[in-house]
């Protein structure tokens, strides 16, 4: 997809805020700080257009980012950060499942999980959450960066087998320095909202 347009919406707080369009919303999910914001600034080419919250694990906002007149990009509060309490992490659980439950024009999830380390403990639990919702998902591990090309192979075996994931299931190794696998998740995406690209349709009714 060429991204002629991407711009910040809104920072919801509940479903009253949501966009009313029905444009097709593409959520990321994952632990704070794992790179979901910079993985969006990456996605659109704009270096700082998805803030990095000040306060790790404090926001409880869905914040949404519109691409052309495409899709949204839905930036879910992180999850995950220690200093949080009991009751907060009850609120965010009610939170993102009444979201990713009851939202008609959520078409997929990106769950990221930090290419350098096992999936922790919430990593798991989000990961069969999400199953168990048989939401369509794609699992992006992101930092490749900080690895050595000599261990992608090795890290990526780790990230699908402590999550148990099948062995045809949608995975992208990423870097948000390098662009490493945007092209390969755009594509994910592009299928996942039946985007169709207008460029395409006009070679073809351009053809004898
Ligand atoms: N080297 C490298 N650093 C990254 C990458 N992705 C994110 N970072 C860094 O990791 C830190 C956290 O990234 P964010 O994009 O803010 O993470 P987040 O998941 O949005 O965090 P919260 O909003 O707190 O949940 C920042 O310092 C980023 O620059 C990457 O692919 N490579
Ligand atoms: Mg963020």
């Amino acid at each position: 997809m060429k991204v002629n347009r991407s711009e910040f919406i809104i920072s919801a707080v509940g479903p009253s805020q949501y966009p009313q369009d029905a444009l097709p919303e593409v959520a990321l999910a994952g632990r704070s700080n794992v790179g979901k914001s910079s993985l969006i600034n990456k996605m659109i080419n704009r270096r700082n257009l998805a803030r990095t919250s000040s306060q790790p694990g404090k926001t409880q906002t869905l914040n949404y980012y519109r691409i052309n007149d495409d899709l949204y990009f839905v930036d879910l509060p992180g999850y995950g950060y220690a200093k949080v309490s009991q009751e907060q992490r009850r609120k965010w659980g009610q939170f993102i499942e009444e979201y990713l439950t009851g939202r008609e024009p959520l078409k997929l999830l990106l769950l990221l999980i930090d290419a350098r380390h096992e999936p922790t403990k919430d990593d798991v639990l989000m990961y069969e959450w999400v199953r168990h919702f048989e939401l369509p998902l794609v699992v992006v591990a992101t930092k490749a960066d900080k690895l050595p090309k000599s261990q992608w192979q090795k890290n990526v075996k780790i990230v699908k087998e402590t999550l148990g994931m099948p062995k045809d299931a949608p995975f992208v190794l990423f870097s948000s320095e390098t662009g490493m696998g945007k092209e390969e998740l755009w594509s994910l995406i592009e299928s996942a909202i039946g985007y169709k690209d207008p460029n395409l349709d006009e070679n073809l009714m351009n053809t004898p």
